[in-house]
């Protein structure tokens, strides 16, 4: 090509972008505590994928890793980050509501925890997100919980006694683990890493995905399929986020928000299929069978004082839901 024509199309190049402004683009935050190769990661990788394609490049989703959930939370709140995706763990403290979703034995398995929160009872919860200043969007998903620790096997409630465990910063789960008689920790995920490998705390609880997406394998023996509590998860967003949106983006970000949801989901249900093998090929001692009406009959103070401080109604329809 002759300089005189590169000239010319460099020209028109630069008279075409001088005609047309540079499309605005707003850029939305999502922070959630695990590596991208998680339940978490695909959840937001497809809300990402859906919400810019529907939205043509106008909106550009940022995920970012930050392993302190109540710190983006606090950071959603005040608009600094625009939405989180993680675990119920400290939510109760910002929406007290959701601390009927965190208690023991509650659900009964996968297709019981998604249905209720995916039902009106979930939303009903959902909706007291605003007068907190914030906006529940969708519940996601963290899994069954189930023990790990480095001091011995455990294999029926007795065993828990004296055990030095880190839970989440969440009084539910803090109340089961002291009826337990264990000495329940409350931290950050942030924290947990060291204070295993520290022997600031002997044991943790978690669910399948998170135990493998972060290797807690390398610094935890032993692991007890207790799924002693289901962990929902949830997409929290900034309501000016929200307001500022047009409906027909609002719409599209509901839908983007449900594409994130099933990713989150299947991969919860991929995770729990080849974890718990991985774990053992990684070295962890696997107790598999629990007396799990042993766990419940031990947890039965802490239940008697959950019914009472919690909104007893709602435990007893979550209980009776049956899907249709
Ligand atoms: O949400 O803090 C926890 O144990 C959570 O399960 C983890 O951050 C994933």
């Amino acid at each position: 090509m002759t300089l005189t024509r590169r000239a010319a199309f460099a020209a028109l190049a630069l008279a075409a972008a001088a005609a047309s402004p540079a499309r605005a683009q707003t850029t939305i935050t999502i922070q959630h505590p695990l590596p991208s190769a998680s339940h978490y990661g695909a959840g937001a990788a497809a809300l990402k994928e859906s919400f810019e394609q529907a939205t043509g490049g106008r909106y550009r989703i940022n995920i970012q890793r930050n392993d302190n959930e109540r710190e983006i939370i606090e950071s959603v709140q005040i608009g600094t980050v625009e939405c989180y995706l993680g675990s119920t763990g400290p939510v109760g403290n910002f929406v007290p509501a959701v601390r009927v979703v965190d208690v023991p034995f509650l659900f009964r398995d996968y297709a019981h925890a998604r249905g209720v929160l995916d039902s009106e009872i979930g939303q009903s919860i959902l909706q007291q997100f605003n007068a907190r200043g914030l906006v529940g969007v969708i519940w996601m998903e963290n899994g069954f919980r189930h023990l790990t620790n480095s001091r011995h096997a455990v294999n029926n409630p007795a065993d828990v006694r004296g055990l030095k465990v880190r839970t989440m910063e969440n009084p539910v789960h803090m109340r089961a683990f002291s009826t337990l008689g264990a000495l329940p920790t409350p931290m950050a995920f942030s924290e947990l890493v060291p204070a295993l490998q520290q022997g600031t705390v002997d044991g943790q609880e978690n669910p399948i995905p998170v135990i493998v997406a972060n290797n807690l394998n390398q610094v935890q023996r032993f692991l007890t399929l207790t799924a002693h509590v289901y962990s929902p998860g949830l997409l929290i967003c900034n309501p000016a986020m929200m307001q500022q949106m047009s409906a027909a983006d609002r719409t599209a970000f509901l839908a983007a928000a449900r594409a994130g949801q099933q990713a989150n989901r299947d991969r919860v249900s991929a995770d729990e299929a080849s974890g718990v093998a991985a774990l053992r090929q990684r070295g962890m001692e696997v107790v598999t069978q629990v007396d799990t009406a042993a766990f419940q009959a031990a947890l039965a103070p802490a239940f008697a004082q959950y019914e009472r401080e919690l909104d007893a109604a709602t435990l007893r329809r979550i209980r009776a839901w049956q899907p249709n």
